[in-house]
C-alpha cells in the first residue's frame, strides 16, 4: 500500500509551469476564435497565470514567449510577476513566425538568416539573465517539404553549431530543453523530429543540455512512458510541455484525450522519483481556441494532479513483486487498480489542507475575475499563435 501521508505531501509538492500564450488569443489552425477579456498585454498573462496559481496552488511560474511577451524592461516584469504571487519560468523563443525563416531558420542555407536566428537564441538568454529563469525553450520549425530541397545532413551540422552558440552564452544554472516535433511546419523531413534527435544533440552539447517531450508531437499510438523511462535513466530529460491530441499537435487540454497515457507518464515519473528532485519542468503547452481559456488551464492542472495522485497510489511493492515473480495478470492489476481509483477526494482533502478551495473551476467562476477582466480589458490583441 502508498503510503497516504507521503502521497498527500508529493502532492501538495508538486509543480506545473502555465505557457503565457495560451491565455492569449491562440489556435494555431484555421480561425482563432476572439474572446472577450483576454489579455492584451504580458502584465495581463502573468495576471492571469497568477489567478491560475491562487485557485490551484501548484501553478506558481509562467513561461514566456519572444517576441510575444516582449517589454522594454524584464527585471520589471519579473518584479510584477513576483508581486503577483509568481515568478517568470522558462523562455521560449521564436523562429518560426518571420518571412526569412521561410527555408528554416539555424538550419537555413543562408548564413545571414542562421545568424539571425541564433542571435535570437542568444537575446533569449539575455532576457532570461534580467527574468531569473533557468530554462532555455528551443523549438525549431526547420525542415523540408521536398526530397532534395537541401541537404540533410548539412542541415544537421548547422543546427549544432548554432545550439552550440546558445549552449557556450549559457551561466550559473541556465539550461537548454530542446524540444522535438515529427512533422509541421515541414512534412517531407524535419530537423529535430524525434526524442532521438534532441537526445543525441544535448548529449554533445553536455550537462545543461536536455529533452523536452512535448506529448502532442509524436506519431499515432507512439509509447511515451517508454520515452520518459529512457530518458529518465539517462538524465535527459528536462521538461514536459503537457497538451493532449487525437490527431496531430491539437494542444488540447493536457489529460483531456488519453488520461490513461498521461497517468502512465507520472508512473514512470513516480517510479523515478523525478516529480520533483529531478529538475523536471512540468509545463503545459496549450491553446484555447472554443473553450474560456483561465477554466481549461485550471481543467488541465487539476488533470495532472489527478494522474500523478494515480502514479503515487501504485502499490509499487505489489508491482515490483508481480514483475518479479513474471505474473503478467497480477502486475497490470495492481496497475489498473491504482488507475481506477477515484482521486478527486483525495485532492480536495490535499486543496482544504493547504487553504484553498476544494474546487478550484467552482471558486474561480463565482471569484468574478472573469467577469472583471471582460469589463476592464477592452480593444487590443496581444500576438500569439494565429494572432
Ligand atoms: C509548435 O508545435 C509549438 O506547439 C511547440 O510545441 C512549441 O513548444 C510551442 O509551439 C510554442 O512555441
Ligand atoms: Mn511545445
Ligand atoms: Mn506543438
Amino acid at each position: 500500500m502508498a503510503d497516504l501521508n507521503a502521497v498527500k505531501q508529493a502532492l501538495r509538492e508538486q509543480r506545473i509551469e502555465t505557457p503565457s500564450w495560451a491565455f492569449g488569443n491562440s489556435g494555431t489552425r484555421f480561425k482563432v476564435f476572439a474572446q472577450a477579456g483576454v489579455p492584451r498585454t504580458p502584465e495581463e498573462k502573468i495576471a492571469d497565470a497568477a489567478t491560475v496559481h491562487r485557485f490551484t496552488g501548484v501553478a506558481p511560474s509562467v513561461a514566456l514567449h519572444i517576441p510575444w511577451d516582449k517589454v522594454a524592461d524584464y527585471s520589471k516584469l519579473s518584479a510584477f510577476a513576483a508581486e503577483n504571487g509568481i515568478q517568470l519560468g522558462a523562455i521560449n523563443t521564436n523562429v518560426f513566425q518571420d518571412d526569412d525563416y521561410k527555408l528554416g531558420s539555424v538550419t537555413n542555407p543562408d548564413p545571414a538568416v542562421r545568424r539571425k536566428a541564433t542571435d535570437h537564441l542568444l537575446e533569449a538568454v539575455d532576457i532570461m539573465d534580467q527574468t531569473g529563469s533557468r530554462d532555455l525553450k528551443l523549438w525549431f520549425s526547420d525542415g523540408l517539404n521536398y526530397p532534395g530541397q537541401d541537404d540533410l545532413r548539412l542541415r544537421q551540422d548547422r543546427l549544432a553549431a548554432a545550439l552550440r552558440e546558445a549552449y557556450d552564452r549559457l551561466s550559473g544554472d541556465q539550461r537548454i530543453l530542446l524540444e522535438y516535433k515529427l512533422f509541421e511546419p515541414a512534412f517531407y523531413a524535419t530537423d529535430v523530429p524525434d526524442w532521438g534527435t534532441s537526445y543525441a544533440h544535448c548529449v554533445e552539447l553536455g550537462p545543461k543540455a536536455t529533452v523536452c517531450i512535448d506529448t502532442g508531437h509524436h506519431a499515432p499510438g507512439t509509447n511515451i512512458e517508454f520515452i520518459v523511462a529512457f530518458l529518465l535513466r539517462q538524465g535527459k530529460l528536462g521538461a514536459f510541455d503537457f497538451n493532449s491530441r487525437f490527431y496531430a499537435d491539437d494542444d488540447l487540454m493536457a489529460g483531456a484525450a488519453d488520461p490513461f497515457q498521461l497517468f502512465r507518464i507520472m508512473y514512470e515519473i513516480v517510479r523515478a522519483d523525478a516529480l520533483t528532485a529531478a529538475g523536471i519542468n512540468f509545463m503545459l503547452d496549450q491553446c484555447h481556441n472554443i473553450e474560456a481559456k483561465i477554466p481549461a488551464i485550471i481543467r488541465s492542472v487539476l488533470n495532472i494532479q489527478e494522474a500523478t495522485a494515480k502514479a503515487l497510489l501504485v502499490d509499487r511493492d505489489a508491482l515490483f513483486a508481480a514483475q518479479a515473480a513474471g505474473d503478467v495478470l497480477e502486475a497490470n492489476s495492481v496497475l489498473m487498480d491504482a488507475y481506477n481509483t477515484d482521486v478527486r477526494p483525495l485532492l480536495r482533502e490535499v486543496r482544504e489542507d493547504a487553504g484553498l478551495d476544494p474546487d478550484p473551476i467552482a471558486a474561480y467562476k463565482r471569484s468574478g475575475y472573469q467577469k472583471k477582466i471582460v469589463a476592464d480589458r477592452v480593444g487590443g490583441q496581444q500576438a500569439g499563435w494565429g494572432a
